[in-house]
Formats: C-alpha cells, sequence, structure tokens
C-alpha cells in the first residue's frame, strides 16, 4: 500500500467505517518473525491497522521489525514512534505525535525537529497527531521516559482543551493514551469530553484488554481502538472477540 500524506488520515479512518481495533506492535518484546507471526493473525481476526513502536526500545532491530511485518500483511504499517530513531522507509506512513499533554520540549518539538528531516528524505506520509498522556493509576513507561506529567484521570474537560488546541493547531488525530499495560484505561466520561468538543478522530489505547473495555472505548466515540499488552500475553485470540464486538455496537 503507497500512501500520499494527504490521504493518509483516510486511509486510517475510511468514513463511515466502525471503529476499528489497531494491533500495537512492540519491538522490543518480541523478535521480528515473531511480531511478523502475531500480525498475520491479528490481520485475520480484523484489525486494521498495525502501529509499531515504544516510548522504551532497547534492542536494535526496529528496522527489521518493520520490513518483517510489511511482507506479511496487507494493512497499513504504521510508525508509532516514541522518539526520532524509530523510523524505517518499510512503514506506510508514521503517526507524527507530539505530546501535547506534557510540558517537555524534548517530546513536544524537540524529538520531531530530529525526525522530520529523514521523514520526508523516507517519503513517509505522516498523520500530525496529539498524544495526550492520560493519568492510569502506576506510573506507566510513556510518563517515566517522558518525564511528563500526565492529564488527572477525573478531569475530561482537562483533556478536551488539550485536544481543541491540536485542532486548532492543525493536527488531524488526537491519540488518548492511558500508557501500555496501564492498570486502568482512559475513562469514557473524558473520551466523550474530547470527542464531543472537536471533530477529529480520536485513538484510544492503554490498558484495554477485554471486548467489554473496547466497547466502551467505542460508545463514548472512539474511532480507534489500540491494543497491544492483551496480545502480548494471551495471544491473537482476543483480537477476533473486541472485533466482533465492536461490529456489534
Ligand atoms: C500503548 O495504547 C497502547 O501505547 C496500547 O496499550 O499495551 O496496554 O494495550 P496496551
Amino acid at each position: 500500500m503507497n500512501i500520499k500524506h494527504t490521504s493518509l488520515q483516510t486511509s486510517l479512518f475510511p468514513p463511515s467505517a466502525p471503529p476499528a481495533l489497531w494491533l500495537l506492535l512492540d519491538p522490543d518484546t518480541q523478535p521480528p518473525e515473531e511480531l511478523a507471526r502475531i500480525a498475520t493473525e491479528s490481520e485475520a481476526g480484523g484489525a486494521k491497522v498495525m502501529l509499531i513502536g515504544g516510548s522504551f526500545i532497547a534492542n536494535d532491530g526496529f528496522d527489521q521489525a518493520v520490513k518483517a511485518v510489511k511482507l506479511k500483511v496487507g494493512t497499513p504499517v504504521v510508525l508509532f514512534p516514541g522518539n526520532a530513531r524509530q523510523l524505517s522507509r518499510y512503514a506506510d506512513g508514521i503517526l507524527f505525535t507530539s505530546l501535547l499533554s506534557g510540558r517537555n520540549p524534548q517530546f513536544l518539538i524537540g524529538e520531531q525537529v530530529q525526525a522530520a528531516p529523514i521523514i520526508k528524505r523516507l517519503g513517509l506520509a505522516a498523520l500530525p497527531t496529539a498524544y495526550l498522556l492520560i493519568e492510569s493509576g502506576a506510573v506507566t513507561s510513556a510518563e517515566f521516559i517522558s518525564n511528563t506529567k500526565p492529564i488527572p484521570r477525573h478531569k475530561p474537560m482537562l483533556a478536551a482543551a488539550h485536544a481543541m488546541a491540536a485542532e486548532l493547531l492543525g493536527m488531524q488525530a488526537v491519540y488518548l493514551e492511558a500508557g501500555s499495560g496501564a492498570e486502568l484505561p482512559v475513562p469514557e466520561e473524558m473520551i466523550r469530553a474530547v470527542v464531543q468538543n472537536i471533530s477529529l478522530p480520536v485513538i484510544v489505547g492503554g490498558g484495554i484488554a477485554t471486548p467489554e473495555a473496547a466497547q466502551k472505548a467505542a460508545s463514548a466515540g472512539a474511532r480507534a481502538i489500540v491494543v497491544g499488552t492483551a496480545v502480548e500475553r494471551n495471544g491473537a485470540g482476543i483480537i477476533e472477540e473486541i472485533v466482533e464486538s465492536l461490529i456489534r455496537l
């Protein structure tokens, strides 16, 4: 799939499509061939997008991981980088995120400046995405590594105000992130408050491990539900269960 910049938003959020399940693959947790196997099974189960990235990646096989997944699936393979080193020519596009909930310039604009020339050179389609970290119980890797405070989980209008700022700044999507393996997913009332105040597609992830949790996020207005840890722990079978529950909404 060759996605042009202008159409990445449409490819990821097809008009009038039901809420989609996106798989998050973390190259730090599995070797490339295992990631490719999980991606293949997840695509068969109904996952619509393969995100690849992580807030902390210690091994150096990022490019190989993206290549291995891209060779096996027909869905878009989209980078979801934790920093400017997580780039690959083999991806179809990139969530060009800015950690807008934080006040750390490194993740607001610093990493983006490092990455931009490489993204342009590789010709990657980019979706400018506001990344909002939401308080979710215990400290997550995203919170620790980014050295930012998440938005308090019982302040939905604070999240909505960040999303409104993202929209006014010209961003094309909002990602509400509880953090990988979060104790508590993003609260429904917060998703609802964000969705009601902007017209951008909203992605929700972190700590979603059951069809019920995915349904709650989708009912609140999320267009994409991201699942990673539950598949690492329980296998790709959970994908099909969640996808079926989303279709029934
Ligand atoms: C993390 O939102 C994603 O960036 C997915 O989180 O690993 O908890 O599913 P989980």
